[in-house]
């Protein structure tokens, strides 16, 4: 007999993206709070080493496909029975985004378009959606709120403002509670530091740790909102999981701004013979600061953050040393 969904029991959750880096920490949150997880990736960027500890548990399963693929990603959907989605697939890179508009286009939003038809076939309740701060683009109204009105300046943050208004719709047609959350600059364990399209963090802490001169695109009084990623796989799995929660858009972000120099300030505490960085052109699409304001997160979805900068750069050091 085929199981009846009950509404507002989430325990049944599909994670698009599952092998990357915010992927496979929200896999192990998921799975720490005792709910069935189905992990999808196409392994393009993510690594199946990053779901190492989710693969060894009975209520974790895998499948490797591309979100962009509808025909099969409705099947896996319609088959799992998820009561809760959530879209971390993407493609994440604003440089890259940039030279690849077609590309960007076919993961972020068609891949969204996908994600959304198959969470709607197969009936789940919920969907969260990795949105991001791109959508703001330069604005002067810091810290960013989330009235603020959105006006991206690349084309990941235009992508990202089309998906959630493409998840909204479905939100709207067809009753897909949706929450999109807007990650601002996330950093953490498993981010891969060997792109030169990674977090700047991830780059950097890499760098220092093998004695190169790290490369500063403009003059790094640019400043981002940094975030540790353990704390953003607690927000999206609160937000996934909790059917008291209603939909709607968030900030997800400390409330504090730090310029890549401080970062680089920071890292020399710890590393004290790094060479001196070199300075190259602002890369095109940069946005110059962003930083974003927590308080609606915190009072809708009970969110905030529980790591300081000094502990997630600490943990993010240690999972890197030796290696
Ligand atoms: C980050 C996210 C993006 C999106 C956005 C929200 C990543 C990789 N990108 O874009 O997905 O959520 O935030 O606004 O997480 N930089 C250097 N040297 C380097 C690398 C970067 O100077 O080796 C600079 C870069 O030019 C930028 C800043 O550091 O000014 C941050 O760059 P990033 O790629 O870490 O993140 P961002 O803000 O472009």
């Amino acid at each position: 007999m085929e199981d009846q969904k009950q509404p507002g029991n989430i325990s049944r959750v599909l994670v698009t993206g599952a092998a990357g880096f915010i992927g496979s920490h929200t896999c192990d949150r998921l799975l720490e709070t005792g709910k069935t997880v189905m992990g999808i990736d196409d392994l393009s960027t993510g690594k199946l080493a990053n779901l190492a500890g989710a693969s060894g548990q009975d209520t974790f399963s895998f499948q490797q496909a591309d979100v962009c693929d509808e025909p099969a990603i409705v099947d896996i959907f319609v088959d799992f029975q998820p009561d809760a989605v959530i879209h971390l697939a993407a493609l994440v890179s604003v440089p890259i985004a940039e030279n690849n508009p077609a590309e960007n286009f076919r993961i972020n939003v068609s891949g969204t378009q996908s994600v959304a038809q198959a969470a709607h076939l197969s009936g789940a309740e919920r969907i969260v959606f990795a949105s991001s701060a791109a959508v703001y683009g330069n604005s002067d109204a810091l810290p960013l709120c989330e009235e603020e009105p959105v006006n991206p300046v690349n084309q990941y943050g235009m992508a990202k403002l089309e998906a959630e208004n493409l998840l909204l719709g479905y939100e709207e047609s067809h009753g897909l509670v949706t929450t999109c959350l807007r990650f601002f600059n996330v950093y953490g364990p498993r981010q891969d530091p060997s792109s030169p399209y990674s977090g700047v963090i991830s780059i950097f802490a890499e760098h220092c740790r093998t004695g190169q001169a790290v490369t500063v695109y403009g003059d790094g009084h640019q400043s981002r909102d940094f975030i540790f990623v353990k704390d953003i796989a607690r927000a999206v799995v609160a937000s996934a999981t909790n059917s008291t929660l209603s939909g709607g858009i968030y900030n997800l972000c400390s409330g504090k701004a730090k310029t890549l120099l401080q970062l680089l300030d920071a890292l020399k505490e710890i590393y004290l013979d790094i060479p001196g960085p070199v300075f190259k052109e602002g890369r095109k699409g940069d946005i110059r600061h962003s930083l974003g304001d927590p308080a609606a997160a915190h009072a809708k979805l009970g969110f905030s953050t529980s790591t300081s900068f000094a502990e997630g750069i600490g943990e993010l050091l240690a999972s890197i040393q030796g290696q």
